[in-house]
């Protein structure tokens, strides 16, 4: 171990479609940090217990309307309130699973038809994952989970769009796990990819920005 280098917590990131199991898969994750004597901590994004995070929450409401490029920057204005704390969390050696981040912001605005590069520039300079966890499925399989619910972005014609939108996000460090197979299966390929990134900050790997 290089003793100039820092041990800090991982910045884990899953992504993926509405109805993808994200969340299910997020608490497992947890769970199962949290019982090897990791100390570990789970987000989301948006976090609707802002002011910010509010007016997101009436406008996915439909509760209130704004305008495509408004609501963009308020979803980047919601994870830059909670930037430091995310770096500080870091820094004090615990790891954050995070539930959607800038990835959810770029693919569901520039669905939308937003400029794709216009889209990424205000989350320039946040940290950046240390590893993205992508959950793949495909909007009609999503779909026949239960239907999807009422908040805005919950269609299936709107869901294909964001998916391509993903697919144009991704890089060689993204995780891409096919989210059809049985949750344990899943659970158990998320586990082993976390861990290795867990161990990877332990040893000092240095935090970076987006996009990097
Ligand atoms: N969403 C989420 C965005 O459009 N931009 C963002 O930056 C983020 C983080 O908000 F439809 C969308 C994605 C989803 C909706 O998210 C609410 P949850 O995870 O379903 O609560
Ligand atoms: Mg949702």
């Amino acid at each position: 171990l290089n003793p100039n280098l820092q041990s800090r917590g991982a910045l884990v990131v899953l992504e993926g479609l509405d109805r993808s199991g994200k969340s299910s898969q997020c608490s497992q994750l947890l769970s199962h940090l949290q019982s090897i004597g990791c100390s570990a901590e789970l987000w989301r994004f948006p976090d609707r217990n802002t002011a910010v995070g509010q007016m997101i929450s009436a406008y996915l409401s439909n509760q209130s309307n704004l305008d495509d490029h408004t609501i963009h920057l308020l979803f980047s204005a919601n994870r830059w309130e909670k930037r430091s704390m995310i770096e500080e969390k870091l820094k004090s050696g615990t790891t954050l699973i995070i539930d959607r981040y800038s990835y959810s912001g770029v693919a569901f605005s520039s669905a939308k038809g937003l400029d794709f590069d216009w889209c990424k520039a205000p989350e320039i300079g946040l940290l950046a994952p240390d590893m993205v966890l992508y959950l793949d499925i495909s909007p009609e399989k999503a779909a026949e989970r239960g239907g999807y619910g009422d908040e805005r972005y919950e269609r299936l014609d709107f869901q294909g769009k964001v998916r391509e939108k993903y697919q144009a996000l991704h890089d060689a460090s993204w995780k891409m796990v096919d989210a059809c197979l049985p949750m344990e299966e899943v659970q158990k390929k998320l586990r082993e990819y976390v861990l290795e990134c867990v161990a990877a900050c332990k040893n000092g790997k240095a935090l970076s920005h987006l996009w990097s």
